[in-house]
């Protein structure tokens, strides 16, 4: 009997972790952005900023149906949902989207499907870095830049405060994020201070064309994984 009910408390604990969110490594050393972003913002942003977002979500959802849905599922139904499960999740998502959209890699470029979006959508990839940025810098306060994806399949630019995101049902424009630029202080401060621009000049140096190029093949087919 006792070695039964310890049995079931294993697996209760196993389910109850399983059910909860967690950080995924970024896939390269906390200084390697540099010169364009510092190790040491890094290191705050996902040891400190980052994993907060992901405590405050998972005490947020205990014993809300958030608990038993995917962040996705979260964000289409986010308006019947509390303020901080909002932030958390938008938080905990889109800081998982831009460790990935980030890279050391010199030199990757988009997918030519991508590129003929960006061409057909913006005219060139230096009208989509102008749009995406005058997003950004005027973004009032904290927030998030997109390129994303609406429903009509074709490729967008927005903006949104706080930590939402355009897979909200309460975003103004919505769909499928494929690059999303944080521009809230914590991301760019120690180094660039109040020169959001500057940071936002730097940036274009280290996107992961080849992740935001899978991203965007996925979001065409509507098989976006977290
Ligand atoms: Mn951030």
């Amino acid at each position: 009997m006792k070695k039964y009910q310890i049995l079931s408390l294993l697996l209760f604990i196993g389910v109850s972790v399983t059910a909860q969110f967690s950080q995924k490594q970024i896939p390269y050393a906390y200084t390697a952005l540099e010169p364009f972003i510092d190790g040491q913002t890094m290191e705050i942003h996902y040891s400190k900023h980052h994993a907060a977002y992901v405590k405050n979500l998972n005490a947020a959802i205990v014993g809300t149906e958030a608990e038993k849905m995917a962040v996705k599922e979260i964000f289409a139904n986010v308006s019947e949902f509390s303020p901080a499960i909002r932030n958390n999740a938008g938080g905990h998502y889109n800081h998982e989207l831009f460790w990935s959209i980030l890279t050391p890699e010199k030199n990757t470029k988009p997918s030519p499907e991508l590129e003929k979006a960006i061409n057909e959508a913006f005219g060139s990839m230096d009208v989509l870095k102008e749009k995406l940025n005058a997003a950004a810098a005027t973004r009032f306060g904290s927030g998030w830049a997109w390129l994303y994806v609406d429903s009509d399949k074709k490729i967008a630019i927005s903006s949104t405060p706080n930590q939402d995101n355009p897979l909200m049902n309460i975003a103004e424009s919505k769909g499928t994020p494929v690059l999303g630029i944080d521009v809230w202080e914590h991301a760019y401060y120690l180094k660039y201070q109040n020169k959001r621009t500057d940071y936002l000049a730097a940036i274009w140096n280290i996107i992961n064309w080849n992740e935001v190029s899978k991203n965007y093949k996925a979001a065409i087919k509507g098989t976006f994984e977290d």
